[in-house]
């Protein structure tokens, strides 16, 4: 029998490459024969996950209260998959998850970062976080922002100053200033020690 998949989440900043580096993960390891998989939250391609692109794309507004319950709510629509999946030996590679969703919201002035963690709990509670750091000028040098909601600089800097609060000992924290294979080396050794250590352990829960 195989053992359960690892999940492992790619958090970070904006342009710091985790998609670029999630995809690049899930081919290396599907290349070496690892069942793998990938997911990317916001998945605006379920129901929650269309309203949250109209609202992101500013084609609709939404208190703020109710968009960060949609943004769970989007990830609770994959729950079930999800455990499915790690549970039948799948590793997932996850781009943004529920540290996004509390650093975010929690950068808006009505709600603490206690109130946003509540609806996470009961999620599956990633294995490893590989959280992409990169310095200004670095992040200068990619492209642009776009027109979407949240893109401009300080509201940035809270969202940055939350993730510091949220993390745990299944964090890495990478300096992501090197050229994509060079990052992709550093990440896929921490992807298959995790992937390894974990086969036989139980999946976790975020808990209260
Ligand atoms: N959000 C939320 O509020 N609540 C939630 O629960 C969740 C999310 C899950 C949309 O997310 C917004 O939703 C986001 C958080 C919020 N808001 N913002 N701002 P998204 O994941 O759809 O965001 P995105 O805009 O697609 O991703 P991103 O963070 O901006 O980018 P990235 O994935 O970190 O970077 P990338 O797309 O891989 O690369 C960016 C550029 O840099 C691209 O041109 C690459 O070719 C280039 N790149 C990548 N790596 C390198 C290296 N190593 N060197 C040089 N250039 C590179």
């Amino acid at each position: 029998m195989p053992g359960r998949g690892a999940l492992i989440v790619l958090e970070g900043c904006d342009r710091v490459g985790k998609t670029t580096q999630a995809s690049k993960l899930l081919e290396k390891l599907q290349h070496r024969g690892i069942p793998t998989q990938l997911l990317k939250f916001p998945d605006r391609s379920t129901s929650t996950g269309q309203i949250i692109n109209s609202y992101l794309t500013r084609k609709m507004d939404l208190p703020d209260k109710t968009v960060h319950l949609l943004f769970s709510a989007n990830r609770w629509e994959s729950e079930p998959q999800m455990k499915k999946l790690l549970n039948s030996g799948v590793t997932l590679i996850v781009d943004r998850y529920s540290h996004s969703g509390v650093a975010f919201s929690a950068a808006k002035n009505e709600m603490s970062i206690h109130w946003c963690y509540q609806p996470e709990i009961g999620l599956p509670k990633p294995d490893l976080v590989l959280f992409l750091t990169l310095n200004e000028t670095a992040i200068s040098k990619r492209s642009g922002f776009g027109d979407e909601r949240y893109e401009n600089s300080e509201f940035l800097k809270k969202v940055a100053s939350n993730f510091q609060r949220l993390k745990d000992d299944a964090w890495k924290i990478i300096d992501a200033d090197k050229d994509i294979e060079t990052l992709n080396k550093e990440l896929l050794l921490h992807v298959e020690k995790v992937i390894e250590s974990v086969k036989d352990t139980h999946l976790s829960y975020f808990d209260p």
